[in-house]
């Protein structure tokens, strides 16, 4: 049996964690059964980090070696149906989410003053409401330090928007008039993209990148579509 633990929908998303929404998403598209745990502190993850997963009882973290490990277990592989390239393709497509376009939604929900204003009472609902100031203050202190990490911080918002607008081209051009990015079917990297564009064009918040993102009509098309085939029931 397998338990997902993860953060509660917000903000019209089944998922307000792209993360967390792109595995629930890849759960949908390979019609595997599971039960769902709402936490509300990463740190409870084994990697402190959400999602993560029960397996049999045992517990395994990180979107891509959770994927990993239920194709093996189950014997199935979402992206039978694609050639090398189209593997390359995948594998390319969901770093562009995971490791460039969501860091950057993450500066646009919780540093730009914009996002942090909607998002901290959601976000913070499962602390008492006097301490939610100081823990505001602390995860954007956290935020702040990964995105320095990554090097995001050292550029002005309106080149961050720009680095988005690349991303979001991007994937608008490897789409194209596909209906998926696997083609005729979903793949791996729909369980991504997915993930990310569903909280950027979806979603009720309001940012500069989540207008941006709805200014690209195919990829609006694109969250319907998927939206209807994975999310409808
Ligand atoms: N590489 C991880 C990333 C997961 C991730 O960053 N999750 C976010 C929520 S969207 C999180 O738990 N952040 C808390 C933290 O970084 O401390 C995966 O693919 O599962």
């Amino acid at each position: 049996m397998i338990t997902l633990f993860q953060f509660p929908p917000a903000f019209n998303v089944p998922n307000v964690s792209p993360f967390c929404l792109k595995l629930e998403t890849f759960l949908r598209l390979a019609g595997l059964e599971y039960q769902i745990k709402h936490v509300m502190d990463p740190r409870k993850g084994p990697k402190g980090k959400l999602p993560f997963i029960t397996l049999d009882g045992k517990a395994v973290a990180d979107t891509a070696i959770i994927m990993r490990t239920l194709q093996q277990y189950y014997e199935f592989d979402l992206d039978a149906g694609l050639d090398a390239r189209g593997r390359g393709w995948a594998v390319s497509i969901t770093r562009l989410c995971d490791e460039h376009l969501v860091p950057l939604l993450v500066y646009f929900r919780w540093l730009d003053e914009q996002g942090f204003r909607q998002v901290k009472d959601v976000m913070l609902r499962g602390v008492p409401a006097p301490l939610r100031p100081a823990v505001g203050v602390m995860l954007q202190r956290k935020i702040r330090g990964d995105l320095k990490g990554r090097g995001l911080l050292r550029h002005s918002r309106e080149e961050l928007l720009g680095f988005a607008r690349d991303d979001l081209e991007a994937l608008d051009g490897m789409l194209g008039d596909l209906p998926y990015f696997g083609g005729a079917q979903p793949c791996s990297a729909d369980a991504a993209t997915y993930g990310v564009l569903a909280n950027l064009i979806l979603s009720t918040l309001e940012t500069p990148l989540n207008d941006m993102a709805r200014s690209y009509e195919r990829l609006v098309a694109y969250c319907d579509r998927m939206q209807a085939r994975v999310w409808a029931s």
